[in-house]
This record gives C-alpha cells, structure tokens and sequence, in this order.
C-alpha cells in the first residue's frame, strides 16, 4: 500500500482536511485547533503529540468494522508499551486514556482519524483518566509503525474477515470476559459483566438478571 503523507502545521481537524485528499493519504498536523471526538466532543491537541487521519476506501457496510480494524493496528503499533483497547475506539495505558480513533464517512470514502498523547496530556478534568507515552518513542516512529499496522490489518480483515480482527480485539481488550463494568448511554446507564463483543461489534454486557445487552454507542467505564 503506498501511503502519500501530507504534514501540515495548524488545521482545524486532520479529519476536516482529510476529507478532500484521495484515498490511502495520510494528512498530519503539528497542530489541531478543533480536534474532534465522538458525539460533537473536543479532543484536546496539546502541543507535540501526534494527530493523523487516513483516508480509506469506502467499506460500504462493512465500515462499522474499522473501527475494530484500526484500534488493533493502534495497539499492535505500541504493543510495547502494553497499551490495551476500550470499546469502542479508546486507547489505554496503564487504565489511562492515550488515545482516540474517530471514523467518518466522507463521500465514496472512510477518514480514519487517530490522536496519541505521545509526549503529554490534557489537564484538565476528562470523563476518563488521562496519560501519555511520557515520550518514550518519537511521534514520527508512532505514525510509521501505525501506518504499517494498518495496511497488515487490512489485509487479514479484507483476507480473512471481522471475525480474526474480533479475536485480536478481545485480547487486546482492557475488560475481559467477566470483568464489572458500566456502560453510559444519554440517558440511562447500566452495570454488569462485560461479555464480549458480538460478529457486529456490538459491546455485550450481562446484566444482573443475566439478560444481555447489545450496546451500538455508549461510554464504558471499568469498575
Ligand atoms: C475519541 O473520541 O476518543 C476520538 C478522538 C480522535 C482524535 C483524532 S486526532 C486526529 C483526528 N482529527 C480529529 O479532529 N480527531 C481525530 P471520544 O471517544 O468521543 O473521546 C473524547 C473524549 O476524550 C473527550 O470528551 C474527553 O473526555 C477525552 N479527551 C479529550 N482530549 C483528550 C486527550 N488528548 N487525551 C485523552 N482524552 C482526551
């Protein structure tokens, strides 16, 4: 796969420009003024971290998989360091949120936007506790090693199907068969026992009357 690699400054969102640069361009940015997450959140871009989004071929209904496909190449680029997945586009270290993937659809294409806190954090007060790689390794051999994660990934999805993704996903999950958690959805939130994800990627919690919940969006809080 022949990545073309755009490094710009300052951008709004590396997602935002990345919408007008053909398929398998990787745009970067120094910078991030309107970093974005899920649900319209901010993801905050302190200076020095790495901010990347690849443009994808569009997966028509295969898409909502990528997001699997790329948090595996994520934590197999930083394996490491230990780093571990959280339904469903989270990256941990050590319990701490380093990362986030964030895939939009643009027309006849998939942006797949990735922000590692390579060298620092936000300070501020965040729904889930925060870190960093601590600048353990340089932002560029981040990218590198992401870049060559994915096209391996894409390989085995396109090869093989969601179904091997899945089972590296779940190794690489922080929560495993059993563990307690919660799940907050806009306007409810509920506890139990993570118990996997389904072959749509739906998260499964067991509940305490052991019914099982399918959950399509939702933050996930280890308890
Ligand atoms: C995400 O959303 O985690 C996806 C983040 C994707 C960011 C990349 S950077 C390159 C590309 N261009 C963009 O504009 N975006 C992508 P979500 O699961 O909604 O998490 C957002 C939440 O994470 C925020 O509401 C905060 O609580 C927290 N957060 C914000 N900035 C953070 C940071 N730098 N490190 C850790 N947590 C952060």
């Amino acid at each position: 796969m022949k990545w073309q690699i755009y490094h710009l400054d300052e951008v709004d969102s590396t997602n935002e420009v990345a919408r007008s640069y053909p398929v398998f361009s990787v745009v970067t940015a120094d910078h991030q003024t309107g970093g974005r997450g899920r649900h319209g959140r901010i993801w905050e871009s302190v200076k020095g971290n790495l901010y990347l989004s690849v443009v994808l071929p569009d997966f028509k209904d295969k898409n909502p998989y990528l997001a699997f496909v790329i948090g595996v190449a994520v934590a197999d680029a930083l394996s490491e360091f230990g780093v571990r997945l959280k339904w469903p586009n989270d990256v941990l270290l050590e319990g701490k949120k380093i990362g986030g993937i964030l895939l939009e659809q643009a027309p006849d294409k998939l942006i797949a936007g990735i922000g590692i806190n390579v060298v620092g954090h936000p300070l501020g007060q965040m729904a889930y506790p925060v870190g960093d790689l601590g600048g353990r390794i340089s932002k560029l051999q981040v990218m590198q090693r992401i870049l060559d994660e994915i096209e391996s990934c894409l390989k085995i999805f396109e090869e093989k199907g969601f179904a091997n993704i899945r089972e590296k996903w779940l190794v690489l999950s922080c929560l495993q068969a059993g563990d307690q958690m919660s799940v907050r959805l806009p306007h409810q939130t509920y506890t139990g026992k993570f118990n996997g994800i389904d072959e749509n990627g739906l998260l499964l919690l067991e509940l305490e009357d052991r019914t099982i919940l399918k959950v399509s969006a939702g933050d996930v809080f280890k308890i």
